[in-house]
């Protein structure tokens, strides 16, 4: 793990050196970037036109960031991209995530507001997109676990420790660890790379984005060079993997060739895995996503019943997903980004959590717990809810009791209506799973 401190007074929580094995399994081409050798002291560094790949990385590793670049815009792929963007909108792939059709126009009747980045942004010329990474030393949902555990998305691990802070009983004896919330997190380190770089550059206009802006953010991300889209649809560095989040900058500086990657060629050859080993069925096609299938929009996204031909292959997953990046050969060697120190380091508590806890839990432990946390987006209904599938789908008779109670009524979320619905079908259709497999015996654990 390395770890500085610089001028901006950020500690570096990720791992950016490699060693000559990582290069030797991976071999970054060379020519990924065009760099330039400018120094330090260079009077073009002040000159926003001559910000620099070098220098832009620099103050974005200060500032926390494991990689960053900068794309000009448009970039080369806009059309093709926009086009890609349109498709999955039009085939209906979005489900209810109605804020990506947002189109441009006081009557919405517009273009697609995120097909490309000038829309929303006319002033725009250039996007520096950073990438942070969330790996931590931890298993694989695709890991045996115990009998009754579930799944919560290593993304969604996050917290920070506090030293010396009493918090919800769960201490240990550094202190205690509270939910962080990437979004949070990135953009706190956003700020930090935006006030360096108007201190480099001078004056410009800027708005800072993590996953909430109307961009799509991997597209910028590859035309940035950041790594190439996967067939799994994420973005992939050829060093650090895709257990990364992702945060721009959208800015109204004007780039020259020195600041610009060559984009990273795709690198997924013959694979297949993350399609063969999807479980629902939402990588339709090499490289397209239907969210609709997909289970991290059904566990977060998705309010109300999810379909029974949907259920069965949700596995333990409560929240969110990882299959599809667990089986990546490309995750298998990325360096270890995060620990229990930096301020995404994972909570254990959240990795394979039993069944039966999160099933105990009340709406206002829901909320100690979570509060703060990216868990939080799936609501305290939407999380029982995948439990009671989680619950159907491991066989196990020690949930009927819980089922049942949840199937007639009994100690039901909050909010009534399709919430409620949503838990009762849940709880009916887990209660069928178990009464056709009966007690596993023959489970890995
Ligand atoms: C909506 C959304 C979702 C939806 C839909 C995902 C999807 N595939 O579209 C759901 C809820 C399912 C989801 C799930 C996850 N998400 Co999400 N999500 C988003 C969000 C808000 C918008 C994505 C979007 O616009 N999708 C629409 C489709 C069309 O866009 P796209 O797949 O990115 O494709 C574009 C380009 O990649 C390109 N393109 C598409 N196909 C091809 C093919 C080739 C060959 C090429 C070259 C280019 C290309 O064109 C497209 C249009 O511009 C972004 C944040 C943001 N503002 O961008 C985060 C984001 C994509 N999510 C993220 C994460 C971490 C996740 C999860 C890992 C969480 C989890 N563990 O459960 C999963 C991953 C699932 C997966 N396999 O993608 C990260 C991804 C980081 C990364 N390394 O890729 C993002 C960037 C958030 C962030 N700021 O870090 N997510
Ligand atoms: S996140 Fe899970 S459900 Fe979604 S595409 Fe990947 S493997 Fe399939
Ligand atoms: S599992 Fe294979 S096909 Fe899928 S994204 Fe990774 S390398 Fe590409």
């Amino acid at each position: 793990m390395v770890g500085f401190v610089d001028a901006l007074g950020c500690r570096l929580t990720v791992d950016i050196s490699f060693g000559k094995d990582e290069y030797a399994w991976m071999p970054l081409s060379s020519s990924i970037s065009k760099r330039r050798n400018l120094s330090e002291g260079d009077p073009e560094l002040l000159d926003a036109a001559g910000v620099t790949e070098d220098s832009l990385t620099r103050i974005a590793h200060a500032a926390g960031f494991a990689e960053a670049g900068m794309v000009g815009l448009p970039h080369a792929e806009t059309e093709r991209d926009a086009a890609r963007f349109a498709a999955f909108i039009e085939q209906g792939r979005a489900g209810s995530m109605a804020y990506l059709a947002r189109r441009s126009g006081e009557d919405g009747g517009g273009e697609l507001l995120r097909s490309r980045v000038q829309i929303p942004f006319p002033w725009a010329r250039s996007v520096v997109v950073c990438l942070a990474s969330y790996h931590a030393e931890a298993p694989l949902s695709m890991d045996a676990a115990g009998s009754g555990a579930g799944w919560i998305a290593r993304y969604a691990w996050s917290g920070r420790k506090e030293q010396g802070r009493k918090e919800q009983g769960r201490k240990d004896q550094n202190g205690s660890v509270r939910p962080s919330d990437y979004h949070k997190v990135l953009l706190k380190r956003l700020r930090g790379l935006e006030a360096a770089m108007h201190a480099a550059y001078g004056e410009f206009e800027c708005r800072a984005y993590v996953d909430t802006g109307p961009v799509v953010e991997r597209s910028i991300a590859r035309a940035a060079g950041l790594g190439w889209t996967g067939k799994n649809t994420c973005l992939i560095h050829p060093k650090l993997g895709s257990w990364n989040f992702l945060g721009v900058l959208v800015t109204s500086l004007a780039v020259g060739e020195e600041t610009e990657r060559l984009a990273v060629p795709d690198r997924c050859g013959s694979c297949r895995r993350c399609l063969d080993a999807c479980p629902t069925g939402a990588l339709v096609e090499p490289y397209q996503m239907d969210a609709t299938r997909c289970i991290s929009y059904l566990t977060i996204e998705h309010r109300g019943a999810i379909g029974e031909e949907l259920m069965g292959g949700m596995g333990r997953q409560v929240f969110g997903c990882d299959i599809c990046q667990d089986v990546c050969p490309w995750n298998r060697k990325a360096p270890i980004g995060v620990d229990e120190d930096s301020d995404l380091g994972p909570r254990r508590e959240l990795i394979n959590p039993e069944l039966d806890w999160l099933a105990g839990l009340k709406e206002a432990d829901f909320e100690r717990l979570f509060n703060g946390s990216p868990v939080r987006r799936a609501g305290f209904a939407g999380l029982r809810r995948n439990v009671a599938i989680a619950m159907g789908n491991s066989g196990l008779s020690r949930y009927v009791p819980w089922l049942r109670g949840w199937a007639s009524g009994v100690d039901l979320p909050g909010d009534a209506g399709a919430g409620e619905e949503a838990m009762r079908t849940a709880a009916r259709w887990a209660l069928s799973q178990i009464a056709e497999k009966g007690e596993p015996s023959n489970r890995r654990e």
